[in-house]
Protein backbone atom coordinates (compact mmCIF):
# COMPACT_ATOMS: atom_id res chain seq x y z
CA UNK A 1 0.00 0.00 0.00
CA UNK A 2 1.56 3.61 -0.88
CA UNK A 3 1.19 6.22 1.37
CA UNK A 4 -1.10 7.88 -0.91
CA UNK A 5 -3.76 5.33 -1.37
CA UNK A 6 -3.51 4.45 2.54
CA UNK A 7 -4.60 8.28 2.92
CA UNK A 8 -7.63 7.64 1.56
CA UNK A 9 -8.27 4.03 2.98
CA UNK A 10 -7.69 5.98 6.66
CA UNK A 11 -10.30 8.61 5.52
CA UNK A 12 -12.66 6.47 4.30
CA UNK A 13 -12.99 4.28 7.57
CA UNK A 14 -13.51 7.49 9.52
CA UNK A 15 -16.83 6.55 11.32
CA UNK A 16 -18.96 9.74 11.89
CA UNK A 17 -21.70 8.41 13.72
CA UNK A 18 -18.93 6.94 16.28
CA UNK A 19 -17.08 10.12 16.79
CA UNK A 20 -20.33 12.15 17.26
CA UNK A 21 -21.08 9.45 19.81
CA UNK A 22 -17.79 9.49 21.92
CA UNK A 23 -18.28 13.43 21.97
CA UNK A 24 -21.84 13.77 23.50
CA UNK A 25 -19.64 10.76 26.02
CA UNK A 26 -17.01 13.16 26.61
CA UNK A 27 -19.12 16.21 26.87
CA UNK A 28 -21.47 14.98 29.83
CA UNK A 29 -18.27 15.25 32.14
CA UNK A 30 -18.64 18.52 33.53
CA UNK A 31 -21.80 19.33 32.20
CA UNK A 32 -23.21 22.48 32.49
CA UNK A 33 -27.23 23.30 32.32
CA UNK A 34 -26.45 26.04 29.66
CA UNK A 35 -24.97 23.42 27.53
CA UNK A 36 -21.27 23.94 28.57
CA UNK A 37 -18.76 22.37 30.16
CA UNK A 38 -16.72 22.81 32.76
CA UNK A 39 -13.60 20.87 33.05
CA UNK A 40 -11.22 22.87 34.89
CA UNK A 41 -7.32 20.89 34.40
CA UNK A 42 -6.70 18.61 38.30
CA UNK A 43 -10.25 18.31 38.72
CA UNK A 44 -12.48 15.47 39.27
CA UNK A 45 -14.08 16.05 35.65
CA UNK A 46 -10.35 15.94 34.34
CA UNK A 47 -9.89 12.79 35.77
CA UNK A 48 -13.01 11.52 34.90
CA UNK A 49 -12.59 12.64 31.54
CA UNK A 50 -8.93 10.99 31.18
CA UNK A 51 -10.55 7.86 32.58
CA UNK A 52 -13.23 7.74 29.40
CA UNK A 53 -10.08 7.84 27.00
CA UNK A 54 -8.35 5.51 28.67
CA UNK A 55 -11.44 2.87 29.14
CA UNK A 56 -11.47 3.33 25.22
CA UNK A 57 -7.63 2.56 24.49
CA UNK A 58 -8.21 -0.46 26.89
CA UNK A 59 -10.62 -1.54 24.06
CA UNK A 60 -8.53 -1.27 21.27
CA UNK A 61 -5.51 -2.67 22.79
CA UNK A 62 -3.64 0.53 22.66
CA UNK A 63 -0.83 1.30 25.42
CA UNK A 64 -1.42 4.31 27.62
CA UNK A 65 1.90 6.22 28.91
CA UNK A 66 2.36 9.75 30.64
CA UNK A 67 4.91 11.75 31.37
CA UNK A 68 6.07 13.41 34.66
CA UNK A 69 3.11 15.80 34.09
CA UNK A 70 0.48 13.36 33.13
CA UNK A 71 0.70 14.28 29.40
CA UNK A 72 -1.09 11.23 28.46
CA UNK A 73 0.30 9.22 25.40
CA UNK A 74 -2.10 6.46 23.90
CA UNK A 75 -0.24 4.54 21.07
CA UNK A 76 -1.17 2.44 18.07
CA UNK A 77 1.96 0.76 17.55
CA UNK A 78 3.57 0.64 13.73
CA UNK A 79 6.27 -1.51 12.33
CA UNK A 80 9.33 -0.36 13.59
CA UNK A 81 7.99 1.26 17.40
CA UNK A 82 11.85 1.91 17.43
CA UNK A 83 11.40 5.28 15.13
CA UNK A 84 9.95 8.27 16.44
CA UNK A 85 6.11 8.45 16.44
CA UNK A 86 3.53 10.54 14.44
CA UNK A 87 1.45 11.93 16.93
CA UNK A 88 -1.73 14.30 16.77
CA UNK A 89 -3.84 15.52 20.23
CA UNK A 90 -5.43 18.60 21.88
CA UNK A 91 -6.83 18.77 25.14
CA UNK A 92 -9.91 17.84 27.40
CA UNK A 93 -9.86 20.52 29.88
CA UNK A 94 -11.72 23.24 29.42
CA UNK A 95 -12.92 26.62 30.75
CA UNK A 96 -14.61 27.44 33.88
CA UNK A 97 -17.90 28.76 31.53
CA UNK A 98 -16.56 26.62 28.48
CA UNK A 99 -17.81 25.04 25.75
CA UNK A 100 -17.44 21.08 24.60
CA UNK A 101 -15.85 21.68 21.87
CA UNK A 102 -12.14 23.67 22.89
CA UNK A 103 -9.70 20.83 22.74
CA UNK A 104 -12.21 18.12 23.10
CA UNK A 105 -12.59 18.20 19.37
CA UNK A 106 -9.33 17.72 18.36
CA UNK A 107 -8.07 14.99 21.28
CA UNK A 108 -11.77 12.90 19.40
CA UNK A 109 -10.35 13.43 16.32
CA UNK A 110 -7.50 12.01 16.83
CA UNK A 111 -8.80 9.04 18.74
CA UNK A 112 -11.27 8.63 15.70
CA UNK A 113 -8.36 8.77 13.15
CA UNK A 114 -6.62 5.89 15.09
CA UNK A 115 -9.50 4.08 15.19
CA UNK A 116 -9.92 4.14 11.62
CA UNK A 117 -6.35 3.80 10.36
CA UNK A 118 -6.94 0.34 12.96
CA UNK A 119 -10.38 -0.92 11.47
CA UNK A 120 -8.83 -0.39 7.70
CA UNK A 121 -6.33 -2.56 9.01
CA UNK A 122 -3.37 -0.28 7.67
CA UNK A 123 -0.04 -1.42 9.20
CA UNK A 124 2.13 1.74 9.46
CA UNK A 125 5.71 1.98 9.40
CA UNK A 126 5.99 4.69 12.53
CA UNK A 127 3.34 4.48 15.31
CA UNK A 128 0.97 6.86 15.49
CA UNK A 129 -0.03 8.27 18.84
CA UNK A 130 -2.91 10.68 20.45
CA UNK A 131 -1.53 13.15 23.10
CA UNK A 132 -3.81 14.55 25.93
CA UNK A 133 -1.73 17.51 26.98
CA UNK A 134 -2.16 18.77 30.90
CA UNK A 135 -3.93 22.11 31.41
CA UNK A 136 -4.21 23.94 28.47
CA UNK A 137 -6.51 26.05 29.24
CA UNK A 138 -4.60 27.87 31.98
CA UNK A 139 -7.25 29.16 34.09
CA UNK A 140 -7.03 27.30 37.13
CA UNK A 141 -2.98 27.81 37.20
CA UNK A 142 -1.47 29.98 34.97
CA UNK A 143 -0.11 30.02 32.17
CA UNK A 144 -2.22 28.40 29.13
CA UNK A 145 -0.66 25.67 27.67
CA UNK A 146 1.06 24.66 30.84
CA UNK A 147 1.64 20.95 29.92
CA UNK A 148 3.30 21.17 26.32
CA UNK A 149 5.64 24.08 28.15
CA UNK A 150 6.95 21.58 30.29
CA UNK A 151 7.12 19.00 27.91
CA UNK A 152 9.06 21.42 25.60
CA UNK A 153 11.05 22.65 28.42
CA UNK A 154 9.98 26.25 27.79
CA UNK A 155 8.88 26.42 31.57
CA UNK A 156 10.69 23.59 34.31
CA UNK A 157 8.76 21.14 36.72
CA UNK A 158 9.50 23.41 39.23
CA UNK A 159 8.01 26.59 38.23
CA UNK A 160 5.19 25.25 37.15
CA UNK A 161 4.84 23.38 40.66
CA UNK A 162 4.80 26.75 42.47
CA UNK A 163 1.45 27.63 40.36
CA UNK A 164 -1.17 28.45 42.70
CA UNK A 165 -4.98 28.66 42.02
CA UNK A 166 -7.49 30.97 44.02
CA UNK A 167 -7.49 29.02 47.00
CA UNK A 168 -4.18 28.87 47.33
CA UNK A 169 -3.60 25.08 46.64
CA UNK A 170 -0.43 24.38 44.13
CA UNK A 171 -0.62 22.81 40.53
CA UNK A 172 2.13 20.24 42.02
CA UNK A 173 -0.42 19.24 44.60
CA UNK A 174 -2.94 18.79 42.27
CA UNK A 175 -0.68 16.84 39.89
CA UNK A 176 0.30 14.50 42.47
CA UNK A 177 -3.35 14.07 43.75
CA UNK A 178 -4.35 13.22 40.02
CA UNK A 179 -1.79 11.16 39.34
CA UNK A 180 -2.71 9.16 42.62
CA UNK A 181 -6.48 8.57 41.40
CA UNK A 182 -4.80 7.59 37.79
CA UNK A 183 -2.49 5.03 38.50
CA UNK A 184 -0.67 6.43 35.19
CA UNK A 185 2.22 4.35 33.58
CA UNK A 186 4.62 7.31 33.82
CA UNK A 187 7.33 6.02 31.14
CA UNK A 188 7.56 8.84 29.17
CA UNK A 189 10.12 11.44 29.23
CA UNK A 190 9.47 15.05 28.26
CA UNK A 191 10.89 16.16 24.79
CA UNK A 192 10.88 12.29 23.02
CA UNK A 193 11.78 12.40 19.81
CA UNK A 194 8.47 13.00 17.48
CA UNK A 195 8.48 12.65 13.77
CA UNK A 196 5.32 15.21 13.84
CA UNK A 197 2.64 16.41 15.42
CA UNK A 198 -0.57 17.88 13.59
CA UNK A 199 -3.97 19.32 15.90
CA UNK A 200 -7.08 19.63 14.90
CA UNK A 201 -9.23 21.57 16.60
CA UNK A 202 -11.95 24.26 16.46
CA UNK A 203 -11.17 27.41 14.80
CA UNK A 204 -12.59 29.56 17.70
CA UNK A 205 -12.95 32.53 15.19
CA UNK A 206 -16.18 33.14 12.45
CA UNK A 207 -13.33 33.41 9.35
CA UNK A 208 -14.24 29.55 7.80
CA UNK A 209 -17.57 30.19 8.78
CA UNK A 210 -17.73 33.35 7.01
CA UNK A 211 -15.69 32.11 4.25
CA UNK A 212 -18.01 29.10 3.87
CA UNK A 213 -15.11 26.96 4.33
CA UNK A 214 -14.96 23.04 6.43
CA UNK A 215 -11.27 23.13 6.86
CA UNK A 216 -8.31 25.55 7.62
CA UNK A 217 -5.24 24.53 7.29
CA UNK A 218 -3.46 26.77 9.48
CA UNK A 219 -0.20 29.34 9.25
CA UNK A 220 0.90 30.99 12.08
CA UNK A 221 -0.18 31.09 15.68
CA UNK A 222 -0.39 34.28 17.20
CA UNK A 223 1.77 35.30 19.79
CA UNK A 224 0.76 36.02 23.46
CA UNK A 225 2.01 37.46 26.74
CA UNK A 226 0.45 36.67 30.05
CA UNK A 227 1.11 38.97 33.19
CA UNK A 228 -0.32 38.31 36.85
CA UNK A 229 -0.25 41.80 38.94
CA UNK A 230 -1.01 42.33 42.19
CA UNK A 231 -1.82 45.54 43.96
CA UNK A 232 -0.69 45.52 47.95
CA UNK A 233 -2.16 48.35 49.58
CA UNK A 234 -3.75 49.00 53.29
CA UNK A 235 -7.36 48.13 54.77
CA UNK A 236 -9.14 50.41 56.93
CA UNK A 237 -12.96 51.56 57.57
CA UNK A 238 -15.02 52.70 54.76
CA UNK A 239 -16.98 55.20 56.94
CA UNK A 240 -13.91 56.75 58.54
CA UNK A 241 -11.13 56.59 56.60
CA UNK A 242 -10.17 60.32 54.98
CA UNK A 243 -9.39 60.38 50.97
CA UNK A 244 -5.74 61.49 51.54
CA UNK A 245 -5.33 58.90 53.58
CA UNK A 246 -5.95 55.59 51.86
CA UNK A 247 -4.27 53.26 50.33
CA UNK A 248 -7.05 51.79 48.42
CA UNK A 249 -5.66 48.50 46.28
CA UNK A 250 -8.51 48.47 44.37
CA UNK A 251 -8.52 52.38 42.57
CA UNK A 252 -5.28 51.69 41.67
CA UNK A 253 -5.49 48.80 39.87
CA UNK A 254 -8.27 50.38 38.25
CA UNK A 255 -6.43 53.13 36.78
CA UNK A 256 -3.90 50.68 35.77
CA UNK A 257 -5.98 48.92 34.10
CA UNK A 258 -7.30 52.55 32.03
CA UNK A 259 -3.53 53.05 31.69
CA UNK A 260 -2.66 49.43 29.95
CA UNK A 261 -6.39 50.08 27.98
CA UNK A 262 -4.59 53.27 26.73
CA UNK A 263 -1.39 51.58 25.94
CA UNK A 264 -3.04 49.07 23.97
CA UNK A 265 -5.45 51.04 22.07
CA UNK A 266 -5.33 50.29 18.18
CA UNK A 267 -7.39 51.58 16.02
CA UNK A 268 -6.26 48.66 13.59
CA UNK A 269 -8.11 46.57 15.78
CA UNK A 270 -5.15 43.93 15.43
CA UNK A 271 -3.81 44.07 19.53
CA UNK A 272 -6.06 41.69 21.60
CA UNK A 273 -5.99 42.70 25.35
CA UNK A 274 -7.76 41.20 28.00
CA UNK A 275 -8.37 41.36 31.87
CA UNK A 276 -10.09 38.05 32.37
CA UNK A 277 -9.57 37.76 36.20
CA UNK A 278 -9.86 40.53 39.34
CA UNK A 279 -10.08 39.34 42.91
CA UNK A 280 -10.27 41.80 45.13
CA UNK A 281 -9.89 41.15 49.25
CA UNK A 282 -10.95 41.27 51.69
CA UNK A 283 -14.32 42.05 49.42
CA UNK A 284 -16.35 43.52 51.73
CA UNK A 285 -18.38 46.40 51.05
CA UNK A 286 -17.61 48.76 54.18
CA UNK A 287 -13.84 47.63 53.96
CA UNK A 288 -11.22 49.37 52.03
CA UNK A 289 -9.57 46.95 49.76
CA UNK A 290 -5.91 45.58 50.47
CA UNK A 291 -5.33 43.41 48.01
CA UNK A 292 -6.08 43.03 44.36
CA UNK A 293 -5.04 40.40 42.08
CA UNK A 294 -5.70 40.78 38.01
CA UNK A 295 -4.42 38.95 34.99
CA UNK A 296 -3.22 40.50 31.47
CA UNK A 297 -3.50 38.59 28.21
CA UNK A 298 -1.99 39.97 25.58
CA UNK A 299 -1.51 38.75 22.17
CA UNK A 300 -0.70 40.16 18.42
CA UNK A 301 0.69 38.46 15.31
CA UNK A 302 3.93 40.67 15.54
CA UNK A 303 6.83 40.16 17.88
CA UNK A 304 7.90 43.40 17.46
CA UNK A 305 4.74 44.94 18.77
CA UNK A 306 4.74 41.71 21.17
CA UNK A 307 8.08 43.15 22.74
CA UNK A 308 7.15 47.00 22.19
CA UNK A 309 3.84 47.00 24.26
CA UNK A 310 3.79 43.83 26.35
CA UNK A 311 7.70 45.34 27.84
CA UNK A 312 5.47 48.64 28.84
CA UNK A 313 2.82 46.87 30.95
CA UNK A 314 4.94 46.69 34.17
CA UNK A 315 6.14 50.67 33.89
CA UNK A 316 1.97 51.63 32.90
CA UNK A 317 1.22 49.26 36.62
CA UNK A 318 4.71 51.23 38.38
CA UNK A 319 2.74 54.86 37.38
CA UNK A 320 -0.56 54.32 38.27
CA UNK A 321 0.40 52.22 41.81
CA UNK A 322 -0.27 55.82 43.52
CA UNK A 323 0.14 54.92 47.35
CA UNK A 324 0.18 51.62 46.75
CA UNK A 325 2.51 48.93 45.99
CA UNK A 326 2.55 46.67 42.78
CA UNK A 327 4.56 43.62 41.75
CA UNK A 328 4.03 42.81 37.69
CA UNK A 329 4.88 39.09 37.39
CA UNK A 330 5.14 37.42 33.47
CA UNK A 331 3.76 33.98 33.19
CA UNK A 332 3.57 33.58 29.85
CA UNK A 333 6.07 34.87 26.69
CA UNK A 334 5.14 33.39 23.33
CA UNK A 335 6.46 34.33 20.18
CA UNK A 336 4.24 33.72 16.92
CA UNK A 337 4.11 30.34 15.34
CA UNK A 338 4.72 29.40 11.75
CA UNK A 339 3.92 25.88 11.34
CA UNK A 340 5.62 22.99 8.65
CA UNK A 341 4.77 24.13 5.33
CA UNK A 342 5.15 20.48 3.93
CA UNK A 343 2.60 19.09 6.51
CA UNK A 344 0.65 21.95 5.77
CA UNK A 345 0.62 21.47 2.42
CA UNK A 346 -0.48 17.74 3.11
CA UNK A 347 -3.05 19.02 4.47
CA UNK A 348 -4.26 20.95 1.60
CA UNK A 349 -3.45 17.84 -0.70
CA UNK A 350 -5.35 15.62 1.40
CA UNK A 351 -8.68 18.44 1.57
CA UNK A 352 -8.29 18.04 -2.38
CA UNK A 353 -8.50 14.54 -2.53
CA UNK A 354 -11.02 14.33 -0.28
CA UNK A 355 -13.47 16.96 -1.59
CA UNK A 356 -13.54 19.41 1.39
CA UNK A 357 -13.33 22.75 0.63
CA UNK A 358 -10.27 24.43 2.84
CA UNK A 359 -8.51 27.42 3.34
CA UNK A 360 -5.41 28.92 4.76
CA UNK A 361 -5.97 30.88 7.97
CA UNK A 362 -3.87 31.95 11.21
CA UNK A 363 -5.31 31.41 14.21
CA UNK A 364 -6.22 34.32 17.07
CA UNK A 365 -6.50 31.52 19.73
CA UNK A 366 -3.30 29.81 21.18
CA UNK A 367 -2.74 26.34 20.85
CA UNK A 368 -0.90 23.18 22.40
CA UNK A 369 1.18 22.53 18.80
CA UNK A 370 3.17 26.01 19.72
CA UNK A 371 5.18 24.64 21.76
CA UNK A 372 5.43 20.99 19.63
CA UNK A 373 6.65 23.17 16.78
CA UNK A 374 9.72 24.20 18.69
CA UNK A 375 9.97 20.17 18.48
CA UNK A 376 9.47 18.69 15.46
CA UNK A 377 7.22 19.87 12.31
CA UNK A 378 3.79 21.07 13.15
CA UNK A 379 0.91 21.61 11.43
CA UNK A 380 -2.95 22.25 12.55
CA UNK A 381 -6.77 21.79 11.07
CA UNK A 382 -9.28 23.92 11.78
CA UNK A 383 -12.75 22.86 11.53
CA UNK A 384 -15.51 26.20 11.87
CA UNK A 385 -17.54 26.98 15.01
CA UNK A 386 -20.68 28.22 14.94
CA UNK A 387 -21.31 32.39 15.08
CA UNK A 388 -16.89 32.45 15.71
CA UNK A 389 -17.56 31.75 19.55
CA UNK A 390 -15.03 30.07 21.93
CA UNK A 391 -14.69 29.96 25.49
CA UNK A 392 -18.26 30.10 26.23
CA UNK A 393 -21.48 27.26 26.55
CA UNK A 394 -22.68 28.48 22.91
CA UNK A 395 -19.79 27.26 21.64
CA UNK A 396 -20.62 24.25 18.57
CA UNK A 397 -19.70 22.54 15.51
CA UNK A 398 -21.44 21.13 13.38
CA UNK A 399 -21.24 16.97 12.98
CA UNK A 400 -20.64 17.18 9.41
CA UNK A 401 -17.73 19.36 9.52
CA UNK A 402 -16.17 17.52 12.76
CA UNK A 403 -16.58 14.60 10.73
CA UNK A 404 -14.65 15.87 7.90
CA UNK A 405 -11.72 17.22 9.85
CA UNK A 406 -11.27 13.84 11.31
CA UNK A 407 -10.68 12.47 7.63
CA UNK A 408 -8.69 14.89 7.01
CA UNK A 409 -6.67 13.97 10.05
CA UNK A 410 -6.83 10.44 9.31
CA UNK A 411 -5.11 11.14 5.85
CA UNK A 412 -2.18 13.15 6.75
CA UNK A 413 -1.06 11.26 10.06
CA UNK A 414 -1.05 7.92 8.12
CA UNK A 415 1.04 9.37 5.54
CA UNK A 416 3.50 10.78 7.72
CA UNK A 417 3.22 7.57 9.20
CA UNK A 418 3.57 5.50 6.31
CA UNK A 419 6.60 7.30 4.23
CA UNK A 420 10.15 6.64 5.75
CA UNK A 421 12.30 7.54 3.46
CA UNK A 422 16.24 6.71 3.92
CA UNK A 423 15.86 5.44 7.52
O1 LIG B 1 -5.82 30.91 25.46
C1 LIG B 1 -6.01 30.30 24.40
O2 LIG B 1 -5.93 30.81 23.29
C2 LIG B 1 -6.37 28.85 24.43
O3 LIG B 1 -7.72 28.71 24.55
N1 LIG B 1 -5.67 28.14 25.41
MN1 LIG C 1 -8.03 24.73 22.90
MN1 LIG D 1 -9.32 27.34 25.09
Amino acid sequence: VTATSARLLAAGAVDGERLVRHHRQLAQIGATPDGGVRREAFTDEDVRARELVIGWAAARGFAVESDPFANMFIRRAGQRPDLPPVVTGSHIDSQPAGGAFDGAYGVLAGWEALEAIDDAGIETTRSIELAIWTNEEGSRFQPTTMGSAVFAGALSLAEVFRASDAAGHTAGDALRQLLTRLDLAVRREFAFPMHAFVEAHIEQGPLLERAGKTIGAVHTIQGLRWFRIRVHGQTAHAGTTPAAERRDALMAAVSMVEGLSELMRDPSDVVRFTVGRFEVRPGSPNTIPEDVLFTVDFRHPDSAVLSALGDQVETVCRARAGRCEVAVEESLDAPPTVLDAQITQMVRDAGRDLGIELMDIDSGATHDAKYLAGLCPTAMIFIPCRNGVSHTPAEHAEPADMIAGARVLAAVVTELAIDVPNQ
